[in-house]
């Protein structure tokens, strides 16, 4: 430890205070894998509980302002009313995210569908999104496209990026002027050969056809193992793209575990190069979300334990010393640099961030004040048969 570290006081990290990190509607429902869904007690009956839940992370860590919304899984009749419920509870609607890989249309394809039927349908489920953007006043259209091929040969590798490229534009056509559309890539998974947008370059290419409404998405679980992730942070920052992150750890592939869980340091990278850059900043244009299921542990606390490893990684991010890590980098020290670096990730950055809640009149233990609040105990005994979130048999 330095001397300077002796010094460091909630101050250092005031960044934090305006930071806030979206959850995902999709969290608190019973999840589990393709070999078994487990049923958890108390768990959402509706989108009007699951925003319910939701609302107790921000309570907690007042950090966690917004819901994203999954369509068709929180379709209701009037999303207007669903937005006004979530104002009394204190959060608003993120983002909106679409759904073409749960309907046997799509079984070879939807934005990419050699049927022009089926890739308008799929156009048409996205515009329907918009529509929800206007009534609940999210501003960002998020896509995760699970189209691929599984044998070689299947379909034609460049018609594909066709089709998607003129279903992209139908899409992206529809927005209005302060939407935008949130482009996400994955590696692999629904299918194996080919996936349609597998990486970072592809999402871009289809961003910068589009306009600059378009911006990539990086889901943390989405990457080859051995991925450099905190360059393609670096890259998209410098291209004015990165629109948003879907956090969470992998260990295999998209495991959806909590984020920073599995690699802390990887974390605390990614988040050096956001802060480095200032994205971490609320006008940024950076959306910081949370993409994760809860399978065995239970959820609203998994949710709370994410946002404060995302604050964690953050405010050790935000101790580096700039001005010597650049001083070391201009004259070449790799050491120094590589150890100013380190100083900040080998920091225990707790006490400060109990300070720093404290001094917003919060609980300095979220996790704590949930498990107080008497929360869970009230939807168990209240809540009676909730749904399913998302993945599983
Ligand atoms: C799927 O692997 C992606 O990570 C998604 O972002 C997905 O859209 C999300 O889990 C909700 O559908
Ligand atoms: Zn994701
Ligand atoms: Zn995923």
């Amino acid at each position: 430890m330095t001397a300077t570290d002796t010094r460091r006081t909630a101050g250092d990290i005031s960044a934090l205070a305006d930071f806030g990190i979206e959850v995902p509607s999709w969290a608190y429902g019973n999840s589990g894998t393709r070999f078994k869904v487990f049923a958890t007690a108390g768990v959402p009956r509706d989108p009007y509980e699951k925003i319910e839940d939701a609302a107790q992370v921000h309570r907690v860590t007042g950090a966690a302002p917004r819901v994203s919304l999954h369509i068709p899984w929180d379709r209701v009749d009037d999303f207007g009313k669903l937005a006004a419920f979530a104002a009394d509870q204190g959060v608003s609607l993120g983002a909106i995210n679409s759904n073409v890989f749960q309907d046997d249309d799509y079984k070879l394809g939807s934005l990419t569908n050699a049927d022009p039927k089926i890739r308008a349908k799929a156009v048409a489920h996205h515009i329907e999104c918009i529509d929800v953007m206007r009534a609940t006043g999210s501003k960002d259209l998020k896509l995760w496209l699970p189209d691929g091929t599984n044998y070689a040969g299947q379909d034609s590798i460049r018609a594909r990026q066709d089709r998607l490229a003129d279903s992209l534009q139908k899409i992206y056509a529809e927005l209005d002027d302060d939407h935008r559309l949130l482009i996400e890539y994955k590696f692999f998974e629904p299918y194996f050969y080919t996936t349609d947008i597998p990486d970072w370059g592809t999402s871009l290419l289809h961003c910068l056809a589009l306009g600059e409404k378009a911006q990539v998405v990086l889901d943390t679980g989405h990457h080859a193992p051995g991925t450099n992730i905190e360059f393609i942070v670096a890259q998209l920052i410098r291209q004015g793209r990165l629109g948003a992150f879907d956090f969470n750890s992998r260990f295999y592939a998209d495991d959806d575990l909590i984020v920073g869980s599995a690699d802390p340091f990887q974390l605390f990278r990614i988040m050096h190069e956001i802060v480095r850059a200032g994205a971490h900043l609320p006008d940024s244009g950076v959306n910081f979300m949370l993409d994760q299921c809860h399978n065995i542990e239970p959820k609203i606390p998994g949710q709370i334990r994410s946002i404060m490893n995302v604050q964690e990684a953050t405010a050790k991010a935000l101790l580096v010393d700039g001005d010597a890590l650049e001083a070391a980098q201009q004259s070449g020290d790799v050491l120094g640099a590589h150890a100013v670096l380190m100083d900040g990730y080998n920091t225990d950055v707790r006490p400060l961030l109990a300070e720093l809640r404290e001094s917003q009149g919060r609980d300095a233990d979220p996790i704590g004040a949930f498990a107080r609040s008497g929360y869970l105990e009230r939807i168990e005994r209240e809540r009676v048969g909730g749904i399913q979130a998302s993945w599983g048999a």
